[in-house]
């Protein structure tokens, strides 16, 4: 089975739009909202639709407020791994990641473990950014890429696939982003672990309607995230899921 996690904040004026082009893409395929009690309804309207529309592949995990994008996410891979799905893909609700690319990104996943929309490598790009814009986004990923020393192009993209296996190899109790940084840190705690990665070129487009919720804070975050992750590299390759089979007591009493 598969899944796509979508975390909203006030995307009311995307999101029915949305789901019909991703069902109609991949008609199979279960969507889990992540909604922060979006001031605008966007809830509300996630529960209409079920009721209305998709009562058997649309669900709804419902926040109290505001609590930021990692935490959003980290909450719907814990609900994707409570369930039997094999695929759990990264999406945003603003119409930047067309749905066309959903099954390009599956037949990639099919291959490896982790796959990473790209705007940086041959055939992707953006629509509609000013230079300045650009540049802030491709430094941000040749900045990590350079610290990180990741083979990848484009690392701050949040269109992508994960297999099962390394979400619940990740300890995502552990992962301390929550804003652009969020994204790079996964891959790289996913890298670390030897986790095979893909790149498949997409085409970015600017968000449709509503506004960008990120901002100079969570910019200036992911600068300082990089350099902490890069000094907790060896944490990050030894840590992994607290394991339930190998308590203390029975590594001093072998
Ligand atoms: N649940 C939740 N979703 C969020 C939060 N911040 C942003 N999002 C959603 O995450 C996605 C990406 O955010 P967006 O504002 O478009 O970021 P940008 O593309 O970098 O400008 C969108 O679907 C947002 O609605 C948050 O704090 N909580
Ligand atoms: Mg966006």
């Amino acid at each position: 089975m598969k899944l796509i996690v979508i975390p909203t904040y006030n995307e009311r004026k995307n999101l029915a739009e949305l789901l019909a082009l991703i069902y109609r893409q991949v008609e199979d395929f279960h969507v889990l909202i992540v909604d922060d009690n979006s001031p605008d309804g966007t809830g509300e309207l996630v529960r209409e639709l079920i009721q209305s529309h998709y009562s058997d592949k649309l669900f709804l995990l419902a926040r109290s407020g505001k609590l930021g994008l990692g935490t959003a996410y980290i909450a719907g891979f814990k609900w994707a791994l409570e369930r039997d799905y094999q695929y759990i893909f990264e999406m945003d609700a603003d119409f930047s990641h067309n749905p066309k690319y959903l099954k390009q990104i599956l037949i990639a996943a099919e291959n490896c473990d982790l796959v990473l929309g790209s705007r940086y490598v041959p055939g992707g790009g953006v629509t509609n950014w000013n230079v300045i814009r650009r540049m802030i986004s491709y430094g941000g990923s040749l900045y990590s890429r350079l610290i990180l020393g990741l083979p990848f192009k484009d690392l701050t993209g949040g269109y992508k696939c994960f297999r099962r296996e390394i979400l619940a190899n990740i300890d995502l109790d552990d992962v301390r982003s929550n804003g652009y940084s969020f994204q790079i840190e996964l891959t790289y705690r996913a890298y670390l672990k030897s986790f095979t990665i893909r790149e498949v070129p997409i085409i970015f487009e600017e968000r449709a309607a509503g506004k960008s919720k990120m901002s100079r804070k969570i910019f200036i975050e992911a600068i300082w995230m990089v350099l902490k992750l890069r000094a907790a590299k060896n944490h990050l390759k030894a840590s992994g899921p607290k394991s339930i089979f190998c308590p203390k007591k029975m590594l001093t009493h072998p």
